[in-house]
């Protein structure tokens, strides 16, 4: 397998897959294409008709869009408990899934991902906080719900964990504030071998995206 993924320091969509392959020892080459250059559009439209990161590629299979990426991965490694095995559980760690596919563009434009930011506290817009106070009550109540069985959102790692892999990067070096579960959550995510091996490389790139720098 192949994954095609941006910049580790800013590329929150690229976080999520590479993340979740990692975790699932699913072993796969990846081509990084920096972002924010002149020839970053040519470069991923070489790879996926959309043009964006990231792009699974599976021999001449082509998937593109997180979601399906994480979708496909479960379907190819079915042994490896991506989604929660209980039909309900299942049904709720996709629907946070989706509230985070496709939402909270007001926390994601405030507070862009950047691994290698010191931890500094930054107030963002009040529909922003407002979208940080939805993902901190999600955290709590699925760890407190149905986190029994281990330290992730739904016991096990699962897709949820890599959805909302980015936003942990967010809520940490932002100071976002959060409940003590979420915090612990957070350590959890930001502990595991491959965070910290996403989290080295990221430190390792030269790229600077000025416009993802926030004071
Ligand atoms: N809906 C897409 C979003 C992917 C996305 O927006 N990726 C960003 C990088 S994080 C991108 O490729 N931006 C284009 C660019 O930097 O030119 C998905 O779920 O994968």
């Amino acid at each position: 397998m192949h994954l095609v993924i941006g910049n580790k320091n800013y590329s929150s969509w690229s976080l999520r897959p590479w993340i979740a392959m990692k975790h699932m020892g699913v072993p796969f080459e990846e081509t990084v294409i920096p972002m924010a250059l002149p020839g970053t559009k040519a470069a991923m439209l070489a790879h996926a008709p959309h043009g964006l990161v990231p792009v699974l590629k599976d021999g001449d299979l082509v998937i593109q869009e997180t979601i399906a990426i994480l979708e496909y991965l479960n379907d190819r490694f079915p042994d490896r408990g991506l989604w929660p095995a209980d039909l309900a559980v299942r049904a709720k760690a996709r629907a946070i899934s989706a509230e985070m596919h496709s939402g909270f563009a007001a926390l994601r434009r405030d507070c862009p991902m950047n691994m290698r930011r010191p931890v500094r506290k930054h107030i963002p817009s009040p529909q922003a906080q407002e979208q940080a106070a939805r993902i901190d009550a999600i955290w709590t109540e699925s760890r407190n719900t149905y986190g029994a069985a281990g330290p992730f959102l739904f016991g096990q790692f699962t897709a949820a964990d890599a959805m909302f892999a980015p936003v942990v990067n967010r809520f940490h070096v932002y100071d976002i504030p959060r409940s003590a579960v979420s915090d612990a959550y957070m350590a959890t995510m930001m502990a595991m071998p491959a965070w910290r091996e996403w989290d080295a490389a990221s430190r390792a790139e030269t790229w600077v995206i000025d416009s993802s720098e926030v004071a």
